[in-house]
């Protein structure tokens, strides 16, 4: 191998498919197809590579540029013609999933004052992260939560979910985040309506944050047997909060800056069975190191601006916009700003990856650890 490069090493390697076409092989491969059958060496190239190679791209969504028309839905549908108003960021590597990168669906959803969605459930796990707007609310199992700008939102698998904005609140809009390509990938996905279209409110309003949000304490005595946190709503005030002070004593990581995961409180978990969520703080200047891992990831900046290189393409972000990183693809992060935070909200399928025992990382070696751009 001394003088060959790893790649040519790997082309050459045995177990590699190399079979040319002969008349007779050409016909041989149709009788098998009128069997139902087919020869393995003509696709196990494409179904065994060597390493992951995502069909998805990476990708960046601008507020700026989508706003005006996920408003202008409020005047062209309404939610109950709709179901949901929606505006899903279909990634042109998945446009056939409708998946925004990976198995991981997105989309944004505006609601107006006064609205109100009819409850319903799916196997799919889905979040929000609230973009913009007053008064929104969403109902989870009965339990009614008020959401502000930045606030993330369970509504795990299998729980009844209805979302709503309040008389007097202004439109709202928030991300949608799903494992939705997922499910139908696993031919696994139910989709229920309640059967009196509206669900109670059960319990106190806000009452998850009141029982489940004390810093490093639980309620004593309380059960919980669901595979998902009974938090359903982790406010951004305290999630900030929580970011600045662990900046005070930490350098943070290489890849990702200050980074903190949003967890079950009951057991130090996942949010949920299929996806995780983090939030990360970006010091002004800072700059990190590109490492990939397997998973997909949707990001949106909460706060602050800066870009992202992604397998050798650099992204500029800025508040509320949406990028993705696909699975196994170099990416790196920098603050563009000298003296002011940036903050990047992240969901994945960690999870699943965790779960399969499918969870790899690895760290850029070359060039100091950045990639150099493509694009
Ligand atoms: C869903 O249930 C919501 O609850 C939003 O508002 C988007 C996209 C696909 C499937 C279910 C919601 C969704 C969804």
């Amino acid at each position: 191998m001394a003088d060959q490069s790893y790649d040519q090493y790997r082309e050459e390697m045995i177990g590699r498919a190399n079979v040319a076409d002969t008349p007779e092989l050409v016909a041989y491969y149709e009788r098998l197809k009128q069997l139902g059958t087919g020869a393995l060496w003509t696709v196990a190239n494409k179904i065994e590579p060597w390493e992951p190679i995502s069909t998805s791209v990476p990708y960046l969504w601008r507020y700026k540029d989508l706003r005006d028309d996920v408003m202008k839905a409020l005047d062209l549908v309404t939610p109950e013609q709709a179901g949901r108003r929606v505006v899903y960021l279909e990634n042109p590597g998945r446009a056939d999933v409708v998946a925004a990168v990976g198995w991981l669906y997105s989309g944004l959803q505006v609601m107006g004052p006064g609205e109100l969605a009819s409850s319903h459930r799916h196997s799919a796990s889905a979040l929000r992260f609230i973009m913009e707007g007053e008064g929104a609310f969403t109902n989870v199992d009965g339990h009614k939560m008020t959401l502000g700008a930045n606030d993330f939102v369970l509504t795990p698998n299998g729980t009844w979910h209805e979302h709503g904005v309040a008389e007097g609140g202004t439109p709202c809009i928030w991300q949608d985040g799903l494992d939705i390509p997922l499910m139908n990938a696993l031919e696994a996905n139910f989709y229920e309506v309640h059967p009196d279209l509206q669900q109670a409110v059960s319990y106190p309003v806000d009452d998850s944050t009141a029982t489940w949000a004390g810093t490093g304490l639980r309620p004593a005595g309380m059960a919980w047997s669901k595979p998902y946190s009974p938090l359903f709503k982790y406010e951004w005030a305290p999630t900030y909060e929580a970011l600045t002070k662990y900046a005070r004593v930490t350098d943070g990581s290489p890849f990702d800056g200050v980074m903190m995961e949003y967890v079950n409180p009951h057991t130090g978990g996942p949010v949920m069975q299929t996806i995780g969520a983090s939030m990360q703080l970006l010091r002004p200047g800072e700059r990190t190191k590109a490492h990939r891992q397997t998973g997909s990831f949707v990001y949106q900046c909460a706060k602050g601006k800066g870009w992202s290189i992604i397998n050798g393409q650099r992204f500029d972000w800025q508040e509320r916009d949406i990028f993705v990183v696909p699975a196994w693809m170099y990416h790196e992060h920098a603050n563009a700003s000298d003296s002011e935070d940036a903050c990047l909200f992240t969901f994945n399928d960690l999870p699943v990856m965790r779960a399969l025992g499918l969870y790899r990382e690895e760290a850029l070696a070359e060039n100091g650890g950045h990639q150099p751009i493509l694009t």
